[in-house]
């Protein structure tokens, strides 16, 4: 196997301890089974940026190598335009979105930068797997310093329609750049299709299979490859977890009232404040409920370095203490939102113990919180998963009860739906769900990646002489969009 070299924003440092987030939970078992280097942002941010080479720190098989980024670059590069633009864009949430071109200008350059920091680190023989919307130009801008190593390109959130991407001014550079890698995936066929119409449109990609697009005379292969779970790892962590002293300690709280759980990090697109107004009006509308449930939200603080992220935060709690000062009573407290997290596998022990699992994304990648509340629960005696079908979980896991996020009604009938299904009704969705995921792991996740990869025919220096970014260039002009881009 060749050397495996990972790059994504943040890096898991072992040092910083478990951290709440769908990337690292899907790629940490396959850097740490098959070693390699875990290239990225220290989470660090310095007074001036470094001249020196990536910081290098090891443990276990896997080379961690990090720089910091400077305030300037934090907020131009991560903050404003990684976060403030390509995040709501590519979930399809244009109102969301703040464009600065001095803040896609900065990207770009600590694109740039990430990449000559890269380049000494990488060997020949080396596979290069980039992840992420932080890092849609690594691959032309890796390309354009010589780099003939196969690359791979992993988006681990949604892919919207071209209309949408080019809200953002730069859209067709960074498409150009991005189809400088080989092998392009997504996390479902969706996304991948909202792609292939965008290098088409927006770049001058020809599409000549469904899979396939050839761009000046090279191939680059896209791919669907759904982030994964261990899901009987993750079943047998819930059952430990659940004699926890910790889990026991939950369900002495709850006296006998289900247990209605989210499990979020605290991010608009997760439809927490949606989430809040549906089990407000089932709290409204389903009297008999009252005292026999408790709403727990887990939402882990996350990007308090943004401020739309702070906005949120300050949002939820408004809405937390409304709907328990209005619809509480003296001795019953409906809803608890907690923003701290807690170690994975405590996680999984409230899984189990919950009778409905809350996840409702206004629009996710995937959401590997659905599959897990699916793995940690009692094949005997189930919970229900509430699921939106805007979350790319929503294709395997299509036995949930599938609800319109947006819609505080369909919310609340679910709730009820789930808290009196007969036993047999929950047993039947859950066992088709856990087919759905049980065969699966994040090992043949990355494995069915890389394969494609490595058989891609890639890193081959003749097929990528030419460089498609400019150094410094000017940022183009707005392409055009069409007028019915988003009504
Ligand atoms: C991105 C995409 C895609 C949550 N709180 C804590 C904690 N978690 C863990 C969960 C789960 C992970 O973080 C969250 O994964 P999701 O997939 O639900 O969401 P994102 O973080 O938005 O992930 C997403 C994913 O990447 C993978 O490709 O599915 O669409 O947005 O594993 O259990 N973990 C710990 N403490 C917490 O408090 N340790």
């Amino acid at each position: 196997m060749n050397r495996l070299v990972v790059v994504s924003n943040r890096v898991p440092l072992p040092e910083k301890g478990a951290q709440a987030g769908g990337l690292a939970t899907a790629l940490q078992p396959l850097l740490e089974r098959e070693g390699g280097v875990w290239f990225g942002w220290s989470g660090t941010t310095a007074a001036k940026a470094a001249e020196q080479p990536a910081r290098i720190s090891h443990a276990g098989r896997v080379t961690y190598a990090t720089i910091d980024l400077t305030k300037a670059e934090h907020d131009g590069y991560y903050a404003n335009f990684a976060n403030g633009v390509l995040w709501p864009l590519l979930h399809s949430l244009p109102e969301m979105m703040r464009f600065d071109r001095g803040d896609a200008e900065t990207y770009f350059a600590t694109n740039a930068r990430f990449a000559d920091r890269l380049l000494p680190l990488l060997q020949d023989e080396d596979l290069v797997w980039v992840h992420d919307y932080h890092f849609l130009p690594l691959p032309g801008l890796l390309r354009e310093r010589g780099v003939a190593n196969p690359i791979g390109f992993f988006l681990h959130i949604p892919f919207p329609s071209p209309e949408i991407l080019a809200l953002a001014p730069p859209a067709g550079k960074l498409i150009a750049a991005l189809l400088q890698a080989d092998v392009i995936g997504f996390q479902t066929s969706a996304d991948l299709g909202n792609f292939a119409a965008a290098a088409t449109t927006l770049a001058d990609a020809r599409q000549i299979a469904a899979e396939l697009l050839e761009i000046d005379g090279r191939r680059v292969r896209l791919g669907v490859f759904p982030a994964e779970i261990d899901a009987p790892d993750f079943a047998a962590a819930a059952l430990r977890a659940a004699r926890s002293p910790t889990v026991e300690r939950l369900r002495r709280s709850l006296g006998g009232q289900s247990l209605i759980l989210g499990v979020d990090r605290l991010d608009p697109t997760k439809g927490l404040v949606q989430r809040l107004a549906g089990y407000r009006r089932f709290l409204e509308t389903e009297a008999a409920w009252h005292r026999r449930v408790v709403f727990l939200q887990i939402a882990p603080v996350s990007r308090q370095d943004v401020a739309s992220y702070q906005a949120l935060r300050a949002e939820l709690s408004q809405s937390a203490g409304e709907i328990n000062s209005e619809c509480g009573d003296p001795d019953w407290t409906p809803l608890r939102l907690i923003t701290k997290g807690g170690p994975r596998t405590t996680l999984a022990g409230y899984m189990r113990a919950a009778r409905v699992g809350l996840v409702t994304p206004l629009r996710d990648g995937m959401n590997l919180v659905a599959k897990e509340y699916v793995a940690a629960q009692d094949p005997e005696d189930p919970g229900v998963l509430i699921l939106s079908r805007f979350a790319g979980a929503a294709r395997q896991l299509d036995a949930a009860l599938l609800v319109n996020p947006n819609d505080p009604d369909a919310i609340a009938e679910a709730i009820t739906r789930a808290l009196v299904m007969s036993h047999r009704e929950r047993q039947t969705r859950w066992r088709a769900m856990w087919q759905a995921i049980a065969e699966n792991s994040p090992l043949d996740w990355g494995f069915a990646f890389l394969r494609t990869l490595r058989q891609s025919g890639a890193g081959k220096p003749a097929s990528h002489a030419a460089p498609v970014i400019a150094p410094r260039a000017k940022l183009p002009v707005p392409i055009h969009t069409p007028s019915n881009a988003i009504n």
